[in-house]
C-alpha cells in the first residue's frame, strides 16, 4: 500500500456496520479547492460571519488578551488567511508586538500563506511551522511568551463530541497560565438556513463530496462511479448535528486496488462522510468548563450566527 494511513482508513471505514470516510480527507488539492469555492457560496454564511466579526471586532478581542509583553499569535490550520488577516491587521494598527505562527501539515498551505500575507500585511512578523498541531504545541509549550491560539472556521464542528474534549485537552496541557484560545463556533438558528448551507442548488457541497470517491480512485485505484452515487445530508436542530453521506444508487461492487479488496453496496446504503455541529452559547460555556477552560467573551456576528469565542485557562 503506497499511502498506509489512507488506504487503511478507507478499509476500515468501508468494511463497518455504517459505512466511513472521515471528512480529513475532503482536503486533497481538489477538494481543497471546491472547498474554496464552498466558502464564497451565499448558503454557505459561516465564512462571511466570521470576516465580520475578525474584521470588526479585533479591537475588542485586542483588549481582552491583556498581555504586558510581546506575545505570538498561533493558528491551527490557517487556511487561506483571508479572515485572521483582518485580526492581525488591527492588532499591527493597535501597535501590538506579536509573531504570527501559522501551523499546517501542508507545506503548499503555508508557503502560499506566508506570500499572501506579507503581500498584504508587510510589517507581519511571521514563523510557519509545517506538521500538525500538536508536536508544533508541545514545541512551543516551553517558551514563556504568551499565546493567543486560533482554531477558527467553525472546524471544531466536525469533531465528534468524545474527541472535541480530547482535542481541548491536548490544547489545555500545551497552554499556559495566561494563554487564550479564540475558537469558532457555528450557532444554532433556523434549521432551513443550516440546511441550505450544507446542501446547495447548485451542488458544490456534492462535488465535494464525491471528490472522497474520486480521491479514492486517484490514490488507491479504485474504481468508484460517482454516477451511482448520490449525496444527502440531514440537520437535526434537536442536537445541532448536520451529517453528510453519500448514497449508493443501485447494488454494486467496488474494488480498490491499494487494499486489495471489493467493496460491496446495497441500493441506498450509506457512507457517512462528515459531522458539521453546531451550538448554542450554554453548550460552549459547558464545553469549556468540562475542559479546563473560562469563557472571556464571545465575539458574534451581527445576525449572531457563528461566535468566536474567547477563553482562558482556568
Ligand atoms: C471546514 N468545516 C468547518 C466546514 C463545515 O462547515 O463543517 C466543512 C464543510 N462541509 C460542508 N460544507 C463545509
Amino acid at each position: 500500500m503506497s499511502d498506509t494511513s489512507f488506504a487503511t482508513d478507507i478499509h476500515i471505514g468501508l468494511t463497518a456496520p455504517l459505512k466511513h470516510i472521515s471528512s480529513k480527507y475532503f482536503y486533497d488539492d481538489i477538494g481543497s479547492g471546491i472547498f474554496q469555492d464552498i466558502m464564497k457560496m451565499p448558503e454557505y454564511y459561516p465564512t462571511a460571519c466570521e470576516f465580520e466579526i475578525l474584521s470588526l471586532q479585533g479591537e475588542g478581542i485586542f483588549k481582552m488578551l491583556d498581555f504586558d509583553k510581546p506575545f505570538s499569535v498561533v493558528e491551527f490550520g490557517a487556511g487561506d488567511g483571508v479572515k485572521t488577516r483582518q485580526l492581525l491587521k488591527t492588532l499591527i494598527e493597535k501597535g501590538a508586538e506579536f509573531s504570527y505562527v501559522p501551523i499546517d501539515i501542508s507545506k503548499k498551505a503555508i508557503d502560499e500563506l506566508v506570500v499572501n500575507m506579507q503581500q498584504h500585511l508587510p510589517g507581519l512578523h511571521i514563523e510557519p511551522k509545517i506538521g500538525n498541531y500538536f508536536s508544533m504545541m508541545e514545541e512551543l509549550s516551553g517558551s514563556s511568551i504568551p499565546c493567543l491560539f486560533l482554531f477558527l472556521g467553525g472546524n471544531i464542528g466536525n469533531y465528534e463530541p468524545a474527541d472535541v474534549d480530547g482535542l481541548l485537552a491536548d490544547f489545555r496541557k500545551n497552554m499556559k497560565a495566561g494563554d487564550k484560545l479564540l475558537t469558532g463556533f457555528d450557532l444554532k438558528k433556523n434549521p432551513a438556513t443550516i440546511r441550505c448551507a450544507y446542501d446547495d442548488p447548485a451542488g458544490i457541497t456534492k462535488a465535494f463530496n464525491m471528490n472522497l470517491l474520486n480521491r479514492i480512485n486517484r490514490e488507491l485505484g479504485g474504481t468508484f462511479k460517482t454516477n451511482h452515487f448520490d449525496f444527502y445530508s440531514h440537520y437535526n436542530p434537536l442536537n445541532g448535528e448536520v451529517r453528510s453521506y453519500l448514497v449508493s444508487l443501485v447494488p454494486q461492487q467496488v474494488f480498490v486496488k491499494e487494499t486489495g479488496e471489493v467493496y460491496t453496496f446495497e441500493r441506498n446504503e450509506l457512507i457517512w462522510t462528515e459531522l458539521s455541529k453546531k451550538y448554542s452559547l450554554q453548550e460552549i460555556e459547558n464545553v469549556a468548563a468540562k475542559n479546563g477552560f473560562t469563557v472571556m467573551e464571545h465575539f458574534l456576528d451581527c445576525k449572531h450566527y457563528f461566535t468566536d469565542s474567547l477563553w482562558t485557562v482556568v
